[in-house]
C-alpha cells in the first residue's frame, strides 16, 4: 500500500506515527503541495488536495488521517493497539482524536497559513478566534491530563498520534508552558520512539522551509 503524504504535514505525521507504532510497512509517496505543479498533479488524483491519502494494493483510496489509522489498526494486529477493544474506551479515544484535530491542529493551521498570506488577504478576526479555541483547548486538556497519563487513562491510543504533531506545531505559535500537565504530557509524547522517528524524517524538510 502507498501513503501519499509529506514529512512536515501534521496530519501526515499523525498517520506516520500510527504506522510506526504498529510496525506496519508502506510505500512512501511524497506530495509537494507547496509547489503549484505538485499541487496540480495531486489534484488530478484527489481533487480536495489534502494529505495524507493511503492507497491499498487493490487501488482503493483511503483519505482522512483518522480513517487511515482505523484501517491499519483493524487490519494489522502488530504493535500498539490504537483503538481499544472496549467500546467506551474506543469512543473516548476517537473523541480525543477529534479534539486534537479540530481544536488544536485546525486552529494552528489557520494561524500559521494566515501569517503566510499577503497583508491585505489576512483574516485577523479568524486568527483571534483560532487563538481563543487553542487556549480554551489547552485549559481543558490540562485539567484532563492532571489525572491521566494519556488521553484515555493509561492506554496509548490513536488520540496520541493526533496529539503529538498538533501540539508540537501549536506550541510554536501559542506556547502552553503555563499548563504544567499538558507540558508534561507533551514531554511524554516527545520521548515516544514513533514520534522521534517522525521528527527525524521531517528535520531536513523543516530546515529547508525555515531557510
Ligand atoms: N481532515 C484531514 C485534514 C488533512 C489536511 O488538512 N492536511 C493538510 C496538510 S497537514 C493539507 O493537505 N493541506 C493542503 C490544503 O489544504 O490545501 C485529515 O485528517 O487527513
Amino acid at each position: 500500500m502507498k501513503l501519499h503524504y509529506h514529512p512536515i504535514s501534521s496530519y501526515s505525521q499523525k498517520t506516520l506515527m500510527a504506522f510506526h507504532e504498529k510496525g506496519v510497512a508502506f510505500t512512501p509517496e511524497i506530495v509537494d503541495l507547496f509547489s503549484p505543479e505538485g499541487r496540480a498533479e495531486y489534484k488530478k488524483f484527489y481533487p480536495l488536495a489534502k494529505i495524507p491519502v493511503l492507497v491499498l494494493d487493490n487501488g482503493w483510496p483511503i483519505p482522512e488521517s483518522s480513517i487511515i489509522i482505523e484501517y491499519i489498526d483493524t487490519h494489522f494486529d502488530s504493535g500498539t493497539q490504537l483503538i481499544p477493544a472496549d467500546k467506551d474506551l474506543a469512543r473516548r479515544a476517537r473523541m480525543f482524536d477529534r479534539w486534537f484535530d479540530q481544536y488544536v491542529n485546525e486552529p494552528f493551521q489557520k494561524i500559521f497559513f494566515d501569517g503566510r498570506r499577503p497583508e491585505d488577504k489576512r483574516d485577523p478576526l479568524g486568527v483571534t478566534q483560532a487563538r481563543a479555541t487553542l487556549t480554551t483547548m489547552y485549559g481543558m486538556l490540562d485539567n484532563h491530563l492532571a489525572k491521566n497519563t494519556w488521553s484515555v487513562g493509561d492506554t496509548f491510543t490513536m488520540a496520541e498520534c493526533a496529539a503529538a504533531p498538533a501540539l508540537a506545531y501549536a506550541r510554536m505559535i501559542e506556547p502552553f508552558d503555563k499548563h504544567t500537565h499538558l507540558t508534561a504530557y507533551f514531554g511524554r509524547l516527545a520521548e515516544r520512539p514513533s514520534f522521534l522517528k517522525v521528527m527525524e524524517e521531517a528535520k531536513p524538510y523543516l530546515a529547508k522551509l525555515m531557510g
